[in-house]
């Protein structure tokens, strides 16, 4: 019987703690709802910051899944198809939920909640408030410390003011004495950097896209130490990636969420326009940008400037 198929929730590919932890929260709203056909997934390995959180509250990390041929899929924290599981051309995807823009392209889910704010998970706290569901304390912890992940602290230019109610709404269960202390603590267990090859802290966090035939890539570098990150070594490896493949620019944001600020490395053949729009010399492929340190809000449209 239809009704009785499991659904899936998964979140995106290369996946962060909000992407995670909003598939387990989604699941156990499901679940308070007595739905228990709704299971909570994942289609990639797990950050390092994801691993201590899920540890810490004791909560098991969704199970991994590699063949995806004919599930039913809620997809969360994404809905672009290069995030998506690979395989999902033939599962059946009946819904999504997301905080990012919205890129559907050729699939109708029944349910589609889109709404700009900080993270996924604020929207899938703000479910159990709007339904009157007490969160389970390890999963308020979850989306907790998922939302403060994500909107780096609630100080992204992403931010709403949903945001700031559901960390305070779910830290009434929580009861964590200093927040901004406790997110300055998840973002030194990310800062992993010194141990990957810059390819690897390139392509960790990458996004790419077309603007005007313009092919851009900028990857995200979140960072709290500035001494650890071999930024020579990271315009070197981003030069032979262009040479590999050859995109109009190419960026890296080392991103410091504790001084709001962000070193941009920039490579490709319109750096002069670039200079232009921001106001400001680059030099030797690299720009320090203060209060800059969102991808969606700040540096992407700044090239959509310059290809429009
Ligand atoms: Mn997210």
């Amino acid at each position: 019987m239809q009704t009785k198929e499991k659904i899936y929730i998964v979140g995106h590919k290369k996946p962060d703690l909000d992407a995670i932890a909003s598939a387990v929260g989604y699941e156990a709203f499901k679940h308070a709802l007595g739905h228990m056909k709704y299971e909570a997934i994942r289609c990639d390995r797990v950050n390092e910051l994801t691993k201590w959180v899920f540890k810490k509250y004791d909560v098991h990390l969704p199970r991994l899944v590699e063949d995806f041929c004919g599930m039913n899929l809620v997809l969360v924290d994404h809905t672009f198809v290069e995030s998506r599981p690979n395989g999902w051309e033939k599962t059946n995807i009946l819904e999504v939920i997301d905080h990012h823009d919205v890129k559907l392209e050729d699939i109708i889910p029944k349910s589609i909640t889109i709404r700009p704010c900080g993270s996924t998970c604020s929207l899938i706290t703000e479910m159990f408030f709007k339904s009157k569901i007490t969160v389970p304390k390890n999963i308020a912890y979850i989306l907790l410390s998922a939302i403060l992940d994500d909107s780096l602290g609630l100080k992204s230019p992403t931010t709403i003011k949903l945001d700031r109610d559901m960390v305070d709404w779910l830290n009434k269960i929580c009861k964590i004495e200093d927040l901004w202390e406790y997110s300055k603590k998840l973002f030194k267990i990310k800062d992993i950097w010194h141990r990957l090859t810059p390819r690897r802290i390139i392509e960790e966090d990458l996004r790419y896209t077309e603007i005007n035939g313009n092919w851009v890539s900028i990857s995200q570098v979140e960072h709290v130490n500035n001494e650890k990150l071999p930024e020579d070594e990271l315009i070197e490896e981003l030069k032979r990636i262009n040479k590999e493949e050859k995109f109009s620019t190419r960026l890296v944001m080392l991103t410091n969420p504790l001084e709001s600020s962000c070193t941009l490395l920039v490579v490709g053949k319109d750096i002069e326009k670039l200079e232009r729009e921001l106001n400001k010399e680059i030099i030797n492929n690299r720009v320090y940008l203060e209060g800059i340190v969102s991808r969606k809000k700040q540096v992407l449209p700044l090239l959509e400037r310059i290809y429009s």
